[in-house]
């Protein structure tokens, strides 16, 4: 069922013990928003835990609490009188699923949330889900500090590409000016996520090398495959460098992380790059989208690159 922000709000009051989660594989804004909505229930005088069933890159902890966040074990119950899943639909949390048995409170952002929550909030035109936080934030009537912001900061910088995407709203800068006022750093956080081990950098060369023109240079992508994988660390920014190439409409990357399971990545400048992930599983946004294809390398190449043409087609 779907509810405004303030009953939101109000749900968030009437429990006391509140497990929060966020999707596996986190990034900047399913990190951010889960530990800056848990300072602001702290606030309130909340019990708080925020567990996500992954590991949590070194580079979050310029983040306050980063230390707190648990990482669940088999058979373990977590209990709690509510889960908070944000920046996510309920098939991406994980274990999180099964060890907490709490009704579900979803707050997101993502246009192809699947509406399973027992409750969801969901605003498809917020840049990050760190904007719903903050705008919760002011319903709670909790006042902001520096905790919160750095959070909530990471969220919005990481989701708007450092607030350069078409996602960033008259709204988003007046979100990140107010959590610059709360005590934000942003110095901080993107020195802290620019750091680049040596053999990272190295294997984006790697990766760069890889990267073919498909369509008469409207789709670009590098494809890794497990062999790859395992001599090369995965370029976390190689989807980047894909994006910038002239001409390019549809960018995408194919990691096959375990033998017969590729991880896609699809970026765009304009088609709706989720009308691909969707077919696969996956989900996303317009132009930011991903999903994952159970096949080799090769064969989830072929696929991809078909429904990628489908699209282009459709479009056309
Ligand atoms: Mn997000």
């Amino acid at each position: 069922m779907q509810i405004s922000l303030k009953e939101t709000a109000a749900e968030l009051k009437a429990k006391q013990r509140i497990v929060i989660t966020a999707h596996v594989n986190p990034d900047g804004d399913a990190i951010g928003s889960s530990l800056g909505l848990a300072h602001a229930l702290r606030a309130l005088g909340k019990d708080v835990q925020v567990f996500i069933d992954d590991d949590i890159p070194a580079a979050f902890s310029v983040l306050p609490g980063y230390e707190l966040i648990g990482k669940p074990v088999d058979g373990q119950n977590i209990p709690a009188d509510l889960l908070v899943a944000v920046d996510v639909s309920l098939d991406r949390i994980g274990r999180v699923a099964e060890l907490c048995t709490a009704p579900v409170l979803n707050i997101d952002h993502h246009v192809t949330n699947d509406g399973q929550a027992d409750k969801l909030y969901l605003d498809g035109k917020a840049a990050a889900a760190a904007e719903i936080i903050y705008q919760l934030i002011g319903e709670l009537g909790v006042n902001g500090n520096r905790d919160m912001a750095m959070c909530l900061y990471m969220g919005l910088a990481t989701d708007t590409g450092w607030f350069r995407f078409s996602n960033a709203t008259p709204k988003t800068m007046l979100a990140a000016a107010d959590l610059l006022a709360w005590g934000a750093e942003p110095n901080l956080i993107s020195e802290a996520l620019e750091q680049r081990p040596f053999a990272e950098v190295q294997s984006l060369a790697v990766g760069m090398q890889k990267i073919e023109l498909l369509a008469g240079g409207r789709v670009a992508g590098a494809c890794l495959d497990y062999a790859t994988m395992q001599e090369y660390d995965a370029p976390e920014g190689l989807i980047g460098m894909v994006r910038v190439i002239e001409g390019v409409d549809i960018a995408f990357t194919l990691k096959e992380k375990e033998p017969n399971l590729c991880r896609v990545s699809l970026r765009s400048k304009g088609l709706d790059v989720t009308k691909i992930a969707l077919q696969f599983g996956g989900g996303g946004h317009v132009r930011a989208a991903g999903c994952t294809i159970e096949k080799n390398c090769a064969e989830a190449r072929t696929d991809l690159i078909n429904a990628i043409m489908q699209v282009l087609e459709a479009e056309s």
